[in-house]
């Protein structure tokens, strides 16, 4: 018999049904913008990098990577993770990820335990890839694998729906879910045993994504009183699909792109600028205490109207990290440079595409190398492997020389 919790969906397709499609606010709530500036910027910046870097020695900080999405926008079925988005090194994302947290790992001298949290639709490939691949490399003892909750999809009219063989569709559950799936599979008591204070959370599909980012924790350490923290970038423009930062009744808030209405996202200041201007890039970084509260915590349910199985306009019912945030109270808003750290992979062409990614990647990594005096070529981009350098450190035309063709390739935009 199937564990598929009726009695959940038929009461959510119950709460979703009788209401007009929920957005952001009803007309009492107060939602203002939240302040944040750029981590770069900040005379603090030094001090945190060195709190990172001591939590990682102490082998205090673990890495968290959701992986459990169906990356349908990109057209790949497989894990997202597991995608080639076309570097010449052939790297997929959760390689890169792996080899990031392993130059950490070894400045550190000790390992960063690293969990991924899959479903159970994209579980068996995702290890298979590891597999194929020898975890990159990675520590087996520091790595670890567990699917989120599922939930059933319902036909337009409310039911379960059904494939041709009379089984029910099951949709992952929301990356809301990751809280419950974390405590449930004993990956939170696992970062216990392993000493972990401070956990980075990410997507799996930032091309640029700074795994553990020593002054990112670090800033996160230093202050107290805070639970948790995410980087945020200056929205491109207000139609870009990233949660905004806010506060809704004076609560620290991500309100989902999905979510807002047309009036919110647009509204400018006097300068034309954006007044909700702080976009969501998927880095977070938490307390072991704030993930012990947020697990037992039942966050609120998001509803999407999706074609499932060629059955159009089905009910999918999700849950999102974001909602965390309300509950926590607090958070530190990181803002980071998007050039430097957000390229994600999420279309098949235009923004946020392979292509895209691969521009980014290849341009910051040009300027590692021009910031490190290195001859590079008029008009190439280049891809450094995360063994030579983490942050672009490291570099040297003596490097460049001798690893071009082997860590450091060339290629065209
Ligand atoms: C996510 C953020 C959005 C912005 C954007 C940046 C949420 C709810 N929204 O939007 O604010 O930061 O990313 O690129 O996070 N996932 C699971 N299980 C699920 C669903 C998703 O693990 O059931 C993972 C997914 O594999 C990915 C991450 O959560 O790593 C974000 O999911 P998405 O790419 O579907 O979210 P997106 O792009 O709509």
């Amino acid at each position: 018999m199937s564990n598929i919790d009726f009695d959940l969906v038929q009461n959510l397709y119950k709460q979703f049904s009788n209401s007009a499609p929920a957005k952001e606010s009803k007309a009492e709530d107060v939602i203002t913008p939240m302040p944040f500036h750029m981590a770069n910027e900040d005379m603090r910046r030094e001090m945190w990098t060195e709190t990172g870097n001591l939590l990682l020695q102490q082998g205090a900080v673990a890495a968290f990577t959701l992986a459990g999405g169906q990356g349908s926008r990109l057209g790949f079925d497989g894990p997202k993770g597991a995608y080639d988005f076309g570097l010449p090194s052939k790297a997929t994302l959760f390689r890169m990820q792996a080899r990031r947290l392993m130059n950490l790992g070894a400045k550190a001298g000790k390992p960063v335990p690293w969990a991924i949290m899959t479903s159970p639709l994209n579980h068996a490939e995702t290890i298979h890839h590891f597999e194929d691949h020898s975890f990159f490399g990675y520590n087996r003892d520091y790595i670890r694998f567990f699917d989120q909750g599922m939930l059933c999809a319902l036909k337009p009219d409310g039911t379960p729906l059904q494939d041709e063989n009379g089984n029910y569709v099951e949709a992952p559950d929301g990356n809301g879910g990751c809280f419950r799936a974390l405590a449930m599979s004993g990956t939170l008591a696992w970062f216990v045993e392993k000493g972990v204070r401070f956990v980075f959370l990410c997507n799996v599909d930032n091309a640029l994504v700074k795994m553990c980012d020593p002054t990112f924790i670090g800033a996160l350490a230093s202050n107290g009183l805070l639970p948790c923290a995410a980087k945020v970038v200056h929205k491109k423009n207000a139609q870009e699909k990233v949660g905004i930062f806010a506060y809704k009744n004076k609560k620290p808030t991500v309100l989902e792109y999905s979510d807002i209405s047309d009036e919110l996202r647009n509204k400018t200041l006097e300068d034309g600028s954006l007044e909700f201007d702080g976009g969501n890039t998927g880095m977070y970084a938490f307390r072991m205490d704030a993930l012990r509260k947020i697990s037992t915590q039942e966050l609120p349910w998001h509803v999407a109207r999706k074609t499932v199985n060629g059955v159009e306009n089905c009910w999918k019912f999700e849950q999102f990290l974001l909602d965390a945030f309300p509950f926590l109270g607090k958070i530190l808003p990181y803002g980071v440079e998007r050039e430097d750290e957000f390229a994600p992979v999420k279309n098949a062409t235009g923004s946020d595409s392979p292509e895209s990614a691969r521009k980014m990647l290849g341009t910051l990594h040009r300027y590692w190398l021009e910031q490190a005096k290195v001859n590079v070529k008029p008009g190439k981009l280049y891809e450094i492997s995360p063994r030579l350098t983490y942050g672009g450190e490291n570099l040297s035309q003596e490097v460049f020389d001798r690893e071009l063709g082997r860590g450091i390739f060339e290629f065209d935009a």
